[in-house]
């Protein structure tokens, strides 16, 4: 295990994304030993085993176009940010004006403490306007946080657990990377898993833990297994045992699994029984989601080839229940020391979606409107009133889905209009683990909670990349807003209490 890692992002000729294909250019994270032309290498952490983390810009001086994308500016400058790491915000790679981006042959180092449960966590870059792009041309990797209870589990590990960032990409006939930000979102033509177009996976008849990030721009994936050949059966058994931020307290059994931009779940997949059958992981998801559908198609991901035997008997197992440091906290107890904050996503001109707090939208520049207080314990309600579902990522702390609320008629200023607010509906099993992004479907109040232990600066956001970065209006309107955790009370929002006191309150404009 190493202290300090050093990572050089730039520019590579080298990467192809299917073995028939020629070399794409792409960005990478390369290590001190190694080059790494597309995504990163995997940063694996131990709890409170503090790493720093340097990470070097090589990209061409600012200026230079890079790829012939219609990105508002070439500064070139980028920051990393570890999402769903509890690091300082100096250390959060906060976007510019907010935080310090590293313009070419600058250098950043990020400290990271480690001091939270083991975790699916993941590092993009995130400069301000660019980030889209860079995560697109390849500035995205896994950072699993360990603990020492994880091998406790009983849960299929080593070679027997497996992650898949999954992206969707188009390309134009000489293999080059094709992206725009013509539209509000991007959506491209075919899976990138892992860095490589619809991979096949041989996988022995037994269980496996699937760790699952999306690493896409736009699309969300509404997954299930599909059978392509072998005798007819039912699907291997997939067991939600992981969100965002860590483990389950009930491990949720699904049959599909609907996966927003920015989210991670990890799933144990069950081939047992399976021998010599081929599976397709198949997504049915309408882009932008949950539609009308624009987007091209991706109905399979990638492929699993089961096969006759075991190399050793699967004594891996999934528990009833997952006890971790942060996953055991009564929800009650969370929410009868909570304040409610009620933020809004909606459109003022069609098609630039905006977020903003209770009153207005609001863009990235404005003066910062959601400033916790440190210590404190906040719900927050998003009213979303546009017409897409939008994934909302808060920095700096871990939350957990309380539940969402239908929405039967917005009035002219995005307030729900009570008599038209729908019972509460508690999160999904599977989506109530310590999460930090949230998926936020269009005409529902969607709400989460969690504590700010850690102050100062940092953003909010969609994780919908194009809208955090502003497709629209050249970038002038962006999908982020700062997030300020500070020292002043916020007696101006109401105590929550109880549950039934967040729906009464949720109920009033
Ligand atoms: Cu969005």
């Amino acid at each position: 295990m190493f202290n300090h890692y050093t990572l050089t992002v730039g520019v590579h000729n080298t990467h192809k994304f299917s073995s028939a294909w020629g070399p794409t250019k792409t960005l990478g994270y390369s290590t001190a030993n190694a080059t790494v032309d597309y995504l990163g290498p995997t940063l694996v952490t131990q709890k409170n085993h503090p790493i720093n983390v340097r990470v070097i810009n090589n990209l061409p001086a600012a200026g230079t176009p890079v790829f012939p994308f219609d990105q508002p500016n070439n500064n070139n400058t980028i920051t990393t940010h570890r999402h769903g790491g509890l690091q300082s915000a100096a250390s959060d790679g906060v976007p510019a004006p907010n935080g310090v981006e590293v313009p070419p042959l600058g250098s950043q180092t990020q400290h990271y403490p480690n001091n939270q449960a083991a975790a699916p966590l993941w590092y993009h870059d995130h400069a301000d306007a660019a980030d889209s792009y860079h995560v697109y041309e390849g500035l995205a990797g896994l950072a699993p946080n360990t603990d020492k209870l994880e091998p406790s589990f009983g849960l299929p590990r080593g070679k027997f657990a497996k992650s898949y960032v999954l992206q969707d990409k188009s390309f134009n006939a000489d293999y080059s990377l094709c992206y725009t930000h013509a539209d509000p979102e991007f959506f491209g033509d075919r899976p990138v898993i892992n860095g490589t177009i619809a991979p096949k996976q041989n996988v022995e008849p037994r269980r496996y833990t699937f760790t699952l990030v999306n690493g896409s721009d736009s699309r969300f994936y509404h997954l299930s297994l599909q059978q392509v050949t072998g005798s007819p059966s039912a699907a291997p058994a997939m067991t939600v045992v992981g969100n965002d931020d860590g483990y389950l307290l009930h491990p949720a059994p699904v049959s599909d699994l609907l996966i927003a931009p920015g989210e991670r779940y990890k799933v144990v997949v069950d081939f047992t029984g399976h021998n010599s059958q081929n599976w397709v992981l198949a997504n049915d998801a309408p882009g932008p989601y949950p539609g009308p559908n624009v987007a091209p198609a991706i109905p399979q991901l990638m492929r699993f080839d089961v096969g006759t035997s075991v190399t050793c008997p699967d004594h891996s197992r999934v528990p009833k229940t997952i006890l971790e440091t942060n996953n055991a906290t009564p929800l009650a107890l969370k929410l009868a020391q909570a304040r409610l904050r009620t933020v809004q996503a909606g459109e003022i001109t069609a098609g630039n979606p905006q977020l903003g707090d209770k009153n207005q939208l609001l863009n990235y520049f404005d003066p910062p409107t959601e400033t916790p207080q440190l210590g404190s314990t906040e719900v927050w309600a998003m009213r979303n009133h546009s017409p897409d579902a939008h994934p909302i990522h808060e920095h700096l702390l871990e939350q957990q889905l309380i539940g969402r609320w239908h929405v039967g008629a917005w009035d002219a200023n995005g307030r729900p209009v009570p008599s038209t607010i729908g019972p509460f509906q508690p999160a999904n099993a599977y989506e109530s683990g310590p999460k930090d992004t949230f998926e936020s479907p269009p005409d529902y109040i969607t709400a989460w909670v969690g504590k700010y232990t850690i102050p100062g600066t940092s953003v909010w956001h969609c994780h919908i990349l194009s809208h955090e970065d502003g497709a629209f209006s050249n970038g002038a309107i962006e999908m982020m807003r700062p997030l300020v955790v500070g020292l002043k009370p916020q007696f101006q929002l109401p105590l929550v209490l109880t549950q039934g006191h967040l729906d009464q309150l949720v109920r009033q404009p």
